[in-house]
């Protein structure tokens, strides 16, 4: 009888694990239904061949992957278990938290590009337009009303007339005429005058020339004038005295500027000052460098004064000289151009004349001429010279200034 193989025995004490097939030992052989009894067992036992124990090996191995196949199915079996319990329920509970974040965040930065229409902002550039308001120079033409420096009015002050300058001369009384000399001065006697503007120069070619093209004046009557073929339209005597204008030319002028001609008063205020004992315009005996009279150039021989140079043989530019203006700031009141007056002449007139702004004879057969000219000896420049001329003459020596009253 042969010893049960000591690793068959071993085997015996395998667990109970139902393996169909022969095994030795305490194995269930067959459906199981029956147990053997011992002399069947040994039956067996002698039945077994010596081969059956690479067999042995075979059933160990079905035995080994039934058992990998045990633990895999145990290792799924815990598996599942861990994902039906409650450490899987509250790791998927944790995961949430991520993510309701996510939303929270995401629309913040959704409305922060709002402020990218901040561009809009640029199209206020518009107010660059705002220069319009440059308009409020028109406070500066309110400006012009500042006339109202009336009650400041002196000495000095003016105004402007159709591109003419005119010089305020104050109310007050002046000495008019002269006690000496021809009688037609005489006698000097006092007389008051209202305030007036005369004219700071002669008129000239070029402020005459804009009341003819505007149609408000006649031409002169000639456009040359003595030794010179082209005067009133040539640039060059722009601002020379305008000449071959007759007294009725020269009171339409001023009516076309709103003035007058001067009175004979007036004119000789003007020239003299209040006191009345100037003879010319400035301050002091003749001084033939101060006006435009018939000096050593003059054409007229027997007028020229040998002895003085005054600059001009002929006709002057007006305001040509500085120092010969009167106390009122009027210029060539002594020579250049005689002047035509609004009065009637009349050498008597002196001795009936109304102590308080005369106008003239009511009548008369010329008109007064005052100061002299470029072709006149020194003595018809005094301030105080009166002569009269037919209106209707119109010649190379011969212009005139407009006035106006200061307190219409
Ligand atoms: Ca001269
Ligand atoms: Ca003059």
């Amino acid at each position: 009888m042969e010893k049960p193989d000591p690793k068959s025995s071993e085997s015996s004490k395998s667990p109970s694990i139902h393996i169909e097939g022969n095994v030795q030992g305490n194995v269930i052989i067959g459906d199981g239904n029956r147990v053997k009894s011992d002399s069947e067992k040994n039956t067996a036992r002698k039945t077994i061949p010596r081969k059956a124990i690479p067999r042995k090996k075979k059933r160990s191995r079905r035995a080994d992957t039934a058992i990998v196949v045990a633990i895999i199915g145990a290792i799924a079996t815990v598996i599942a278990a861990f994902f039906n319990s409650s450490l899987l329920s509250k790791w998927v509970e944790s995961t949430p938290t991520l993510t309701a974040v996510i939303p929270t965040s995401a629309p913040t930065l959704t409305e922060t590009p709002a402020p990218t229409k901040t561009p809009l902002s640029t199209e206020t550039s518009a107010p660059t337009q705002t220069p319009e308001p440059t308009l409020t120079p028109a406070a500066t033409e309110t400006l012009a009303p500042t006339i109202t420096l009336m009650p400041t009015l002196g000495v000095g002050s003016s105004i402007e007339s159709r591109g003419v300058t005119m010089m305020y001369v104050p109310a007050g009384n002046f000495v008019m005429g002269n006690g000496s000399g021809r009688e037609e001065v005489k006698p000097a006697h006092t007389v008051y005058l209202g305030a007036f503007y005369m004219d700071q120069y002669e008129v000239t070619n070029a402020a005459y020339k804009r009341c003819v093209d505007s149609n408000g004046c006649g031409a002169p009557q000639s456009k040359g004038s003595f030794n010179i073929p082209s005067y009133y339209e040539n640039s060059i005597y722009a601002d020379y005295p305008v000449l071959f204008v007759s007294w009725p030319q020269a009171k339409q002028y001023c009516e076309w500027r709103g003035m007058r001609l001067p009175t004979e008063a007036e004119w000789e205020k003007a020239a003299r000052g209040e006191t009345g004992n100037r003879t010319y315009p400035w301050k002091g005996a003749f001084d033939g460098t101060k006006l435009n009279f018939c000096d050593k150039n003059c054409p007229v021989s027997k007028e020229a004064d040998k002895n003085v140079d005054d600059g001009y043989a002929n006709i002057a530019p007006v305001g040509s000289y500085e120092e010969g203006k009167s106390p009122y700031g009027i210029y060539d009141l002594a020579g250049n151009v005689w002047e035509w007056i609004a009065d009637w002449y009349d050498a008597k007139y002196y001795f009936t004349s109304p102590v308080e702004n005369p106008l003239g004879p009511n009548a008369g057969q010329d008109r007064v001429l005052r100061g002299g000219a470029w072709n006149t000896n020194k003595n018809e420049t005094q301030s105080f010279y009166r002569i009269g001329k037919n209106p209707l003459t119109a010649y190379y020596d011969i212009g005139f200034r407009c006035a106006a009253d200061a307190n219409p």
